[in-house]
């Protein structure tokens, strides 16, 4: 074949996909609707492809919830603790969000993508069994509508290396070849169908997960590619350079390598040996970001690798369920805009004009090649991506910027101005966002009310939060957030350089999307976005309010982001915004400002070279964004999670005086990691866990005080919850935090 991507979306161009499967556990509609609009999206999407020309298309990229979820149900691999659920359908789903006696499997992020996994679990007992009913009834039902049919599978490295073991069990790798006859059953059943091709998704291979990756890659497709009766096998590699990994598979007898050419060097692969009788199916249109590819320089990219292989297809980096549907459903674009971005249906023809310039020559599509090199060099000289004033002033930005006094001096400033008593409460910021919060939000976008009338509501949700923090007793209060949607977007369409889009949903895990906002200028701040918001919620209490930021790496972490710089470059021009958001707070009076970067670990790149780089800029960029204020006030973060491992160092560089973080899932472990490396700021480790309903008993969270005191000691301990209340119900909140305030109140008493 010579036109394809190596996946798509599945949830739908308006979400059909979530609002049935969400339909489908609430009881609103049944199994077999579920079915029917299933299949009604999977054949829309091939029909597409195979409309653009597409001469092979990916089957098996449909999922109910996660395409990981999927293999370890392709090998009879779910926990035992599911057994006991016999219709496969609830059983799936059980495994994926638990039930009220069943623990789901974990959730984590697929490589450096916003997209998160099922992590199956792999312990002394799993056994596995082939269960190829999903792969081959798509597989059918794709062969059956006249499609060219390529069944995608995650492969055994891949699936093992991203497995977690449990029990005591050794690593999940251990186990590869118990998995290598499952595959080659599989590798036969789609024979029997009469598939040409599979492909055998290995993005593993980029990392470095494991030294040996490169020979176990070697010796698993050897084996693989030994079988007599099997389709045709094409291994995918994406997200980067796959290094060594590539000369190992090309030593295999299998027939096709699938390269990502956009976040890898074509260099890399032209200098494979022994690509000579495969097919190379190069990635070169990103299917991870949402740029236009520029058509003449990944011609060029094609021609240098036209000699290094048998044949080259045209392809996309990775899948696109990565990108948002299609550009169509964006009616707010300003056509310059629109003519630099390619979301998936886009990429889809971009593929296909890229391949049929291969096949029949440039002349053939030259009319496409002039549209893109047209739209494209309005790009470069667009004044929105050269803001000469915002240059200079980051160009002016020295080390001094980035830093401020040493942090005790800062603390004795503070204790003064804020006179907290010691072990203050708090909140992370966000509270229940209530049905009264979406209906407003709904009637504003509907027209129904006015931009003041929503305001008015926001006010009144806001005096509501205040009342209710007074009540409980807290120290430090918050506004609530009532009127943020989503903490990237809501700055994201207050900053210049950000582009909201209307329908660019991507699947986040599961049914839930968000919706990233796209960088495509300079990032410049016209006017203050959060200070009426925070001033009106302190006229109402004489507490102290915290003023609350998103950090500069988690908008990044959260956006589309621009190609065309560095990502520290764009880092430090949301850093400046930031910071000056942070100084117009302090002049409004406002004393703690929270700046979250719970993304933090987020952006870390995949390959251990590449790490130190990324930590030095990262930290720079938050302290560019937190250095522009007074000593005396007081700079909180958070972050959403207590495994620091790799980011540990990096979070004491932050130099917050105030880290509030994830530590009641992990009983407060997180603080001696924080101890061994002389974290000397104070901390508020979450005292109980707000993932659950659940509400905590104050001795319960006494005892998770004095773990905390004993580790951290009374003079830095702050209290707080784990993470933010946006999930959670106001009854439980109200009982959960009284019972954190006594809790506090009670050890305070005790120290005095
Ligand atoms: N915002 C953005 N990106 C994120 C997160 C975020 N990426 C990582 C992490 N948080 C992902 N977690 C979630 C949690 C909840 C939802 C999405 C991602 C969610 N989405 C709503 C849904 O799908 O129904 C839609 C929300 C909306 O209307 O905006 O609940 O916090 N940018
Ligand atoms: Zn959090």
């Amino acid at each position: 074949f010579t036109t394809t991507v190596l996946g798509t979306a599945r949830i739908g161009p308006r979400r059909e996909l979530k609002r049935a499967i969400e339909g489908y556990w609430a009881g609103r509609i049944d199994r077999s609707e579920l079915e029917r609009t299933s299949a009604d999206l999977r054949r829309a999407q091939w029909t597409e492809l195979v409309d653009a020309g597409h001469d092979s298309v990916p089957v098996n990229t449909f999922s109910f919830y996660d395409q990981l979820l999927d293999t370890a149900v392709l090998l009879g691999a779910l926990p035992a603790r599911f057994d006991e659920i016999s219709d496969p359908l609830d059983r799936y789903f059980a495994a994926a969000r638990g039930t009220a006696d069943l623990a789901p499997l974990e959730m984590t992020k697929w490589f450096d993508t916003n997209y998160h996994y099922i992590v199956p679990e792999i312990g002394p007992d799993t056994s596995f069994t082939l269960r190829p009913e999903k792969v081959l009834s798509e597989v059918t039902e794709a062969l059956e509508a006249g499609v060219p049919a390529r069944p995608v599978v995650i492969g055994p490295l891949t699936f093992l290396a991203l497995a977690k073991a449990v029990d005591g069990a050794s690593h999940p790798l251990t186990r590869l070849n118990e998995l290598l006859p499952l595959y080659l059953d599989l590798l036969g059943k789609l024979a029997d169908l009469g598939v040409g091709w599979v492909q055998i998704d290995e993005p593993v291979l980029v990392t470095d997960a494991a030294d040996s990756l490169a020979h176990h890659a070697e010796s698993v497709y050897t084996t693989l590619s030994g079988a007599s009766h099997r389709p045709a096998i094409a291994v995918a590699t994406y997200f980067g350079d796959a290094g060594d990994r590539l000369a190992a598979l090309a030593r295999t007898d299998v027939e096709a390598i699938a390269v990502d050419l956009v976040e890898g060097s074509v260099d890399t692969v032209a200098a494979v040996p022994g690509l000579g009788d495969k097919l190379l199916i190069a990635g070169v249109v990103d299917g991870r970001n949402i740029w236009r590819t520029d058509l003449a320089s990944a011609a060029a990219t094609l021609a240098t690798l036209l000699g290094s292989a048998r044949a080259l297809a045209v392809s996309t980096s990775s899948s696109t369920l990565h990108v948002p549907y299609t550009l169509a459903a964006e009616d707010e674009l300003d056509s310059n805009l629109r003519g630099w971005l390619a979301f998936a249906s886009e990429k889809f023809r971009e593929v296909a004009t890229l391949a049929r310039a291969l096949r029949d020559g440039r002349g053939a599509v030259a009319g496409e090649f002039e549209t893109n090199a047209l739209a494209l060099s309005t790009r470069s000289s667009d004044p929105r991506l050269h803001v000469t004033a915002l240059r200079d002033r980051l160009d002016a930005i020295g080390d001094a910027d980035a830093r401020r006094s040493p942090a005790d001096q800062r603390l004795i400033q503070q204790q003064e101005r804020l006179g907290l008593p010691a072990l203050p409460t708090t909140t992370i910021g966000s509270y229940p966002q209530t049905s009264a919060i979406r209906l407003a939000r709904a009637a504003l976008r509907t027209g129904e009310i006015d931009q003041a009338e929503y305001e008015r509501r926001m006010q009144g949700e806001i005096a509501d939060v205040i009342t209710l923090q007074e009540q409980i007793g807290l120290d430090v209060l918050v506004h609530g957030e009532p009127e943020r949607n989503d903490m990237v977007q809501y700055f994201a369409e207050q900053l210049e350089g950000f582009f909201a889009t209307a329908n660019g949903w991507v699947q986040s895990y599961g049914t839930r999307c968000v919706r990233p906002p796209i960088l495509f200028g300079d990032v410049v701040r016209t006017s203050p976005m959060t200070v009426d918001w925070i001033t009106y919620a302190q006229s109402l209490t004489s507490k102290p309010v915290k003023g609350m930021l998103t950090g500069p790496v988690t908008i990044l972490a959260w956006s589309f982001v621009r190609n065309d710089q560095p990502l520290s470059a764009s880092a430090n021009q949301i850093a400046l915004a930031i910071r000056d958001e942070t100084v117009d707070l302090e002049r409004a009076g406002v004393g703690i400002i929270q700046v979250d970067e719970p993304a933090l670990r987020e952006l870390l790149p995949l390959r251990d070279a590449e790490k130190a780089a990324y930590l030095d800029w990262a930290v720079r960029a938050f302290r560019i964004s937190t250095s522009g204020v007074d000593d005396a006030t007081q700079i909180h973060t958070h972050l959403c999670y207590s495994e620091f491992g790799e980011v540990i160092g990096a979070i004491a560089d932050l130099d917050a005086d105030v880290t509030s973080i994830e530590a009641a899932r992990s009983h407060m472990e997180v603080l001696d990691d924080l101890n061994a490396i002389g974290f000397g700021n104070a901390v508020g480790p979450g005292v109980y866990d707000i993932h659950s309903p659940r509400v905590p008993g104050s001795t319960e969270i006494t005892s998770s005080l004095q773990s905390a005191l004993k580790a951290v000691g009374p003079q830095r301990l702050w209290v707080n919850p784990d993470c933010g209340l946006k999930t959670r119900g106001t009854p439980e909140v109200t009982e959960s935090l009284t019972n954190m305030v006594a809790a506090a109140r009670e050890l305070r008493d005790a120290l005095a």
